[in-house]
């Protein structure tokens, strides 16, 4: 009898969402920066271990929205959980119990769902340190089990996958067992330079961009061609992602391009077109091209 089932991953920003997600799947599916808010959209990632499938739901983190962007992937974080057998809760345990995470504690506590605490990051804290801390966040929710992982080291994330295995419903594989995500290739393409935006620009900047796939085309050679178009919504960032002389989109198109080979396995070429448009993340085309649902008028 196989096993398949779904498990969000939440969290506040930063917690290590991401990273857990592609050293669960042993890939990398979902983009991963220093900076918070880098996911934008759900994204599926897939593992399977002893007769068991498991289908990951990575998540944005959960804070208090201003920009319609935000509520947007405010509301996907939430959506995720809905239809998950498990909710993975990450907690970063170097900033601990702070507002955000005790709210998001809260609210699945609430909504009554099957929730297992995850203490991420034990690799940058004590030991003596997490005790307390998983006191106080078990005070907060009902969890099933208590996970204590380094998502970046790999230290405990064995375990944690056997268990979330094991814990599937039975029934038949909903995806082919070598699939890793359902993301398509051009969404993979605009994230992977969107994640050097993350990575090499500052500031306001990578939260005023947006990256978008124009076109894909397999050539005849096995090579691939990818243009992608950056939105910037404020005047200046324009100037500061291309950088003195090109600099910095040739850089960030070096390394997007490089990963990029990497992804697909095939060489890859790939151009970067940066376009100024005012208030793009308030467009509901803007956000359902990487995948979110207008979340309508709000505060
Ligand atoms: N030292 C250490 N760093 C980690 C660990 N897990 C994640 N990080 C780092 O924490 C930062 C945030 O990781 P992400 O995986 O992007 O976090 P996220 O929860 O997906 O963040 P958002 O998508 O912004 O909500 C990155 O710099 C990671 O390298 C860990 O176990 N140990
Ligand atoms: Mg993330």
């Amino acid at each position: 009898m196989t096993r398949c089932g779904f498990v969000a991953i939440v969290g506040a920003p930063n917690a290590g969402k991401s990273t857990l997600l592609n050293r669960l799947t042993g890939a990398k599916l979902s983009i991963v920066s220093p900076k918070a808010q880098t996911t934008r959209f759900r994204v599926l990632g897939i593992f399977m271990r002893a007769q068991s499938q498991v289908l990951l739901v990575d998540t944005p983190g959960i804070f208090r929205p201003r920009r319609k962007l935000d509520r947007a992937m405010v509301a996907a974080a939430w959506t995720g959980t809905t239809d998950a057998d498990v909710v993975l809760l990450i907690v970063d345990a170097r900033t601990g119990l702070r507002d955000d995470v005790r709210e998001i504690a809260q609210k699945l506590a609430q909504e009554k769902r099957r929730c297992w605490l995850v203490l991420n990051k034990t690799d940058l804290v004590p030991a003596t340190a997490l005790l307390p801390l998983t006191a106080a966040l078990t005070g907060l929710a009902s969890f099933e089990r208590t996970y204590m992982i380094s998502a970046q080291t790999g230290d405990g994330t064995e375990d944690l996958s056997d268990a979330l295995a094991e814990a599937m419903p039975e029934g038949p594989y909903l995806y082919p067992e070598d699939d890793l995500t359902d993301l398509p290739d051009r969404l993979l393409a605009a994230e992977i330079v969107r994640e050097q935006i993350f990575l090499q620009t500052h500031e306001e900047v990578p939260y005023a961009a947006t990256v978008e796939t124009e076109s894909f085309v397999e050539r005849r050679d096995g090579s691939v061609r990818i243009d992608v178009t950056v939105y910037v919504s404020r005047p200046g960032h324009k100037a500061i992602l291309i950088g003195d002389k090109g600099s910095r989109i040739k850089s960030i198109g070096a390394r997007a391009r490089q990963d990029l080979g990497g992804l697909l396995d095939r060489p890859v070429h790939l151009f970067i077109n940066v376009k100024e448009r005012k208030s793009w993340d308030e467009e509901p085309a803007r956000l359902r091209a990487i995948g979110l649902e207008d979340p309508g008028k709000g505060n």
